[in-house]
């Protein structure tokens, strides 16, 4: 951690970089490190590649300060929930400092900060403030906090241990702003994603003895909704609520006429075994993959059989 504060105190400019389609944690870490930066008075650029950002994102402090280029002066940078260096969406010339908690990260900075037991990068980041006695200020611990219940799927996820509530009382008692980020991340939704949701519950199949769920999502279903294909993760999910039901199935038509395919499972069967079998991967509860020249019920045929091979 000491080498990190010397590079940043030799750092004129310093720019914080998001991973491409950032979520929570990737923009709430590099939005307290923003205020840490602004409090040391170093120049500093939040950069993130997608210009697109999830407007569910857009409370965060600094969002609006958001560049999509990198500006010359900047010397030294820092990544925030990048596993890898493609994940930056730019190449860099600058010496670069890392920190994630994603096991699988590439360690492609000249400093790396992963600790895999993290249940956020927020975790991380708050982990190295207090090391630091850097002063966290609501706005700090606003964005923090949104990473950690993010990720942590509001505290609900297997990961989330006594530490997520520890950190989560002191960012609290720091000012964050709970009723904020609950209300943009869990309880806002467009329209167009809702009517999907309903459309996909309505049409959705039950396979072996109601033990698997089957969405197929044709291209007319996504345009009559106006949804995305990334908007069929809701229900897909939810499918695993019924009690009867171990894997939840996406077969999802894209507008090249190739399919994106997501396996949701309660942990029974490894989706990313089921994943790997079309090129695709992930874990164990959640893979996917992407399959070309095939309907989608032939597709959909297959995907059932596979699953009902790996059941026996
Ligand atoms: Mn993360």
């Amino acid at each position: 951690m000491h080498q990190v504060l010397e590079k940043i105190k030799a750092a004129r400019h310093i720019v914080l970089i998001t991973h491409v389609n950032p979520d929570a944690d990737s923009m709430g870490s590099a939005s307290a490190f923003y205020s840490y930066i602004l409090q040391i008075q170093k120049k500093v650029t939040f950069f993130c590649h997608t210009q697109e950002i999830d407007a569910r994102l857009l409370f965060l402090p600094w969002c609006d300060k958001i560049k999509h280029t990198i500006p010359p002066s900047c010397d030294l940078a820092i990544s925030f929930d990048c596993g890898s260096l493609k994940r930056l969406g730019i190449s860099l010339d600058i010496e670069l400092i890392n920190f994630d908690h994603h096991k699988s990260n590439e360690r492609y900075g000249m400093l790396n900060f992963i600790d895999e037991r993290a249940i956020s990068t927020t975790q991380v980041i708050y982990d190295y403030f207090t090391s630091q006695k850097v002063k966290i200020n609501p706005k700090m611990a606003t964005a923090l906090y949104a990473g950690l219940i993010d990720d942590s799927q509001n505290f609900m996820s297997d990961k989330t241990e006594a530490k997520a509530f520890d950190t989560a009382k002191l960012l609290l008692e720091k000012g964050a702003d709970k009723k904020t980020v609950v209300k943009h991340l869990f309880h806002t939704a467009p329209l167009s994603l809702l009517r999907l949701k309903g459309l996909m519950f309505s049409h959705m199949k039950l396979h072996a003895d109601a033990s698997i769920v089957l969405h197929l999502v044709t291209r007319e279903m996504l345009e009559s909704s106006g949804a995305k294909c990334a908007d069929c993760e809701d229900a897909l999910e939810e499918s695993l609520y019924l009690p009867t039901v171990s894997v939840s199935l996406l077969l999802c038509e894209l507008h090249d006429g190739s399919l994106k395919g997501s396996i949701r499972t309660d942990g029974t069967i490894d989706a990313s075994l089921i994943a790997s079998r079309y090129n695709g991967g992930g874990h164990l509860r959640a893979a996917g993959f992407s399959c070309h020249d095939i309907s989608l019920k032939n597709a959909s045929q297959n995907l059932i059989k596979d699953i009902l091979e790996k059941k026996r």
